[in-house]
């Protein structure tokens, strides 16, 4: 092990990355970043060629730069080819997806191949790291024995092997890769080792634990973050109802040196919040009361919610939904990335289109608009509209002149604000029928 080490501070380990997606590259760029020789392992032809010409497949702030950098010293190269990046490799760190299906299941289909492959190719004294989300206990009950029983070495005494979870959101990947301490569970405290010095290379901290605990601090970590969001989603209903300002109310609990209630919003997206929660409880007993579950309920709910805003908005000036225009501001997940991964956006649009409206979907990131009609600018999104539903907070939101919006919508245009980025004095102001998440003004809604 000693040797290893030493290895690892020499930057003579050869690592091998499978998956290249959204934590895989920035992870493969990193190490090369860091003096490594890195081999980026994908399954799809036009990220390889990417990769391999010195384009980011992905658009993530400052990757582009790091991997072309790198492919351009050699230090970095990516193939289709997992033997051939097994082969070569004294450490692999696997990167891949593990989804939920539709039963609210881990689909661990994407991480079981990728043993497959790197059992049969483990060699004595190889590093073996799990970056992907998964189930508690699946290190110790499904990776561990599937290792062993393709080499047939003993893990932590022949092959090194540990859970380094992965924690950062994407577009601050790379400063969050750095700079968030990261937890290093290995299958044993040969491997927490081993696996601890070769983070500790590209981040500022490492934190020693073990596997399994490691798995569930990190579902721990994304659940808590749903549940605190599903609990300002149902202040913000409950507020509505009390003609209250559920912004203000957050503002003001928030003073409180022990309380740090989220952001209410039109629903959760991305590859992580609305799938995590299930991980955790995944074949654990549950009583019928558990706030996991609920507080998945509540987020999944917020869509419809957005939905019904918007009825009552276009009812109350006389107007039906199969008469009229909405624009849709954001299908990304989240704000300033071009990510549409289980955004809100889909469902809400999913929903209109359903009760016959015409919508039209704009947003300066993000090309997917989820089967709404797709405008290049915000001034063909709002022409002739009767109502915005604001779903993402994109900066480039904030630009927005309300009254010269105004001017290009039919009368008595509307404001659905599922961000609460929009003054409602100012929309007022200018003529518009403001309604936001828990902005509850009784005489409006
Ligand atoms: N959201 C709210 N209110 C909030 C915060 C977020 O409605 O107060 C919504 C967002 O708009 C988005 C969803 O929740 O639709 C998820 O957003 P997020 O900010 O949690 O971002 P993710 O999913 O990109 O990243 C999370 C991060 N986890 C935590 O902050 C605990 C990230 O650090 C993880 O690495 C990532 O999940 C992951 O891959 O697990």
């Amino acid at each position: 092990m000693i040797e290893k080490l030493a290895d690892i501070r020499n930057r003579g380990l050869h690592l091998a990355v499978l998956g290249s997606g959204y934590v895989g590259l920035p992870t493969a760029a990193l190490f090369a970043g860091t003096g490594f020789h890195v081999l980026a392992v994908d399954i799809k032809t036009e990220v390889v060629e990417n990769i391999n010409r010195g384009v980011s497949p992905i658009n993530e702030p400052g990757l582009n730069e790091l991997l072309s950098s790198n492919v351009q010293v050699g230090r970095l190269r990516a193939t289709l080819n997992s033997t051939e990046a097994l082969n070569h490799a004294d450490a692999v760190l696997i990167s891949v997806q593990t989804p939920i299906d539709k039963n609210k299941k881990p689909n661990l289909s994407f991480l079981l191949q990728a043993l497959e492959e790197v059992g049969k190719n483990i060699r004595k004294g190889m590093l073996i790291v799990i970056t992907s989300t998964v189930p508690p206990g699946t290190m110790l009950e499904k990776v561990k024995p599937k290792l062993e029983s393709l080499s047939c070495l003993n893990a932590d005494n022949e092959f090194y092997l540990a859970y380094v979870p992965e924690r950062i959101a994407p577009g601050r990947a790379l400063k969050e890769f750095v700079e968030n301490p990261r937890l290093i569970g290995g299958i044993g405290p040969n491997s927490t080792k081993v696996a601890a010095e070769l983070y500790k290379t590209v981040c500022k901290k490492v934190i020693e634990t073990d596997a399994a605990t490691a798995e569930i601090a990190k579902l721990a970590e994304n659940t808590f973050r749903d549940v605190n969001i599903a609990f300002s989603n149902e202040l913000a209903l409950i507020c509505e109802q009390h003609g209250i300002d559920v912004k203000k109310v957050i503002e003001l609990a928030n003073t409180h040196p022990r309380v740090n209630i989220h952001t209410p919003g039109p629903g959760v997206g991305g590859p992580c919040l609305p799938k995590d929660p299930y991980l955790l409880i995944h074949k654990t007993k549950l009583r019928e009361h558990n706030i996991i579950k609920k507080a998945r309920q509540i987020n999944d709910y917020m869509p419809k919610h957005i939905v019904e805003i918007t009825l009552q908005a276009l009812k109350n000036v006389g107007k039906n939904i199969k008469d009229s225009n909405i624009t849709i501001l954001g299908t990304a997940y989240k704000a300033n990335v071009d990510d549409s991964r289980l955004s809100p956006s889909k469902p809400i649009i999913q929903k209109l289109l359903g009760l016959g409206a015409k919508v039209v979907a704009y947003d300066p990131y993000c090309s997917e608009p989820f089967n709404a009609e797709k405008a290049e600018s915000l001034v063909e999104a709002i022409e002739d509209s009767d109502c915005i539903i604001v779903v993402t907070d994109h900066l480039k939101f904030n630009e927005i002149n309300l009254s010269t919006l105004r001017k290009s919508m039919r009368d008595n245009p509307i404001i659905v604000d599922g961000r609460r980025v929009i003054n409602p004095v100012e929309a007022k102001r200018v003529g518009f029928k403001y309604h936001g998440v828990g902005y509850g003004v009784r005489d409006e809604i």
